[in-house]
């Protein structure tokens, strides 16, 4: 791919703060003895990593703004710019050793994610988009798959936490639905990476309700460069303010949010015929 100034200081940033989260998963392991130990140790992992985003980017752009899940909000005099920053998404896999975790990092312009790249540093796998310019991983393009019925395609899920009660009995009632009609499903835990995986074809669609805007910034360029729909879980274009994301090619994207809807409709028919009772 032709590397744009604004890919080439997101790539540096993101391979730095890399190398400091791959130095910190190697002592992972060394910390398993102790209870707490892992669990702190990677909430200062995913700290330094975002300390070095922060750093690098606004080095290299000093007036936008950033907002990291770290750090919070930094307003920048160029108000029009804002860097939309995930030190490190799939936490619980990074604690564990499994190795499906990313450095997110999406630029958005006036409200519009104009950029995004999404770095595993485990495998390397770098991926790139902006707007315009297709979507890569390191340098292949990247196209979503091409598969139309539901019953072959293979979709991955978020699972909210069982404390979000109502969130949970959703996804519950939305997971049996869509495991009666689609071919496979996954749960991978980095919404990340699952945005890649359907931006490279190798999932057919995704889905999650209850994330935060860093979590899928990046890849909502991703999928669309790549060619495929993203949108809320209504299939409205609300997805960083109301925290859901639907995304797939054409066909598995409208399959998918049939699907979210019938599961609805039909958890809410038995509530709501008790309540005539
Ligand atoms: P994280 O690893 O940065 O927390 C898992 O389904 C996805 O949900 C991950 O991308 C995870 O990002 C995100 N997520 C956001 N908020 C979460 C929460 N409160 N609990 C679990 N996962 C969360
Ligand atoms: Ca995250």
């Amino acid at each position: 791919m032709l590397y744009s100034a604004t890919i080439n200081v997101m790539v540096k940033a993101a391979r730095r703060a890399g190398r400091s989260l791959k130095r910190d998963l190697g002592e992972i392991e060394h910390l398993q003895v102790s209870l707490k130990g892992p669990a702190n140790f990677v909430s200062l992992a995913d700290k330094r990593a975002e300390e070095i985003l922060l750093q690098d980017l606004s080095k290299a752009r000093p007036g936008y703004g950033f907002i990291g899940e770290e750090g919070g909000m930094r307003e920048g005099t160029d108000k029009s710019h804002t860097w939309i920053v995930d030190p490190l998404d799939g936490t619980t896999n990074f604690l564990h050793g499994i190795p499906q975790f990313a450095i997110s990092i999406g630029l958005q312009r006036e409200g519009t994610m104009i950029a995004g790249l999404i770095y595993n540093p485990a495998n390397e796998e770098l991926y790139m988009a902006e707007r315009g310019q297709g979507a890569w991983l390191n340098n292949t393009r990247l196209r979503v798959a091409a598969r139309r019925e539901l019953a072959d395609a293979l979709i991955t899920c978020g699972i909210p936490p069982l404390n979000r009660a109502d969130g949970h009995a959703r996804f519950q009632s939305e997971l049996a639905h869509v495991m009666r009609h689609a071919g496979n499903v996954r749960r991978l835990g980095s919404a990340a990476l699952d945005m890649c995986f359907v931006a490279a074809g190798r999932c057919d669609g995704y889905w999650e309700r209850g994330i935060q805007t860093w979590d899928m910034a990046a890849g909502i360029v991703l999928i669309r460069e790549a060619g495929g729909f993203v949108s809320d879980a209504e299939g409205r274009s609300d997805m960083m303010s109301n925290g859901t994301v639907c995304c797939g090619n054409e066909y598995i994207h409208r399959r998918l949010l049939d699907l979210l809807r019938e599961a609805d409709a039909g958890r809410r028919a038995p509530l709501a015929r008790a309540a005539q009772l």
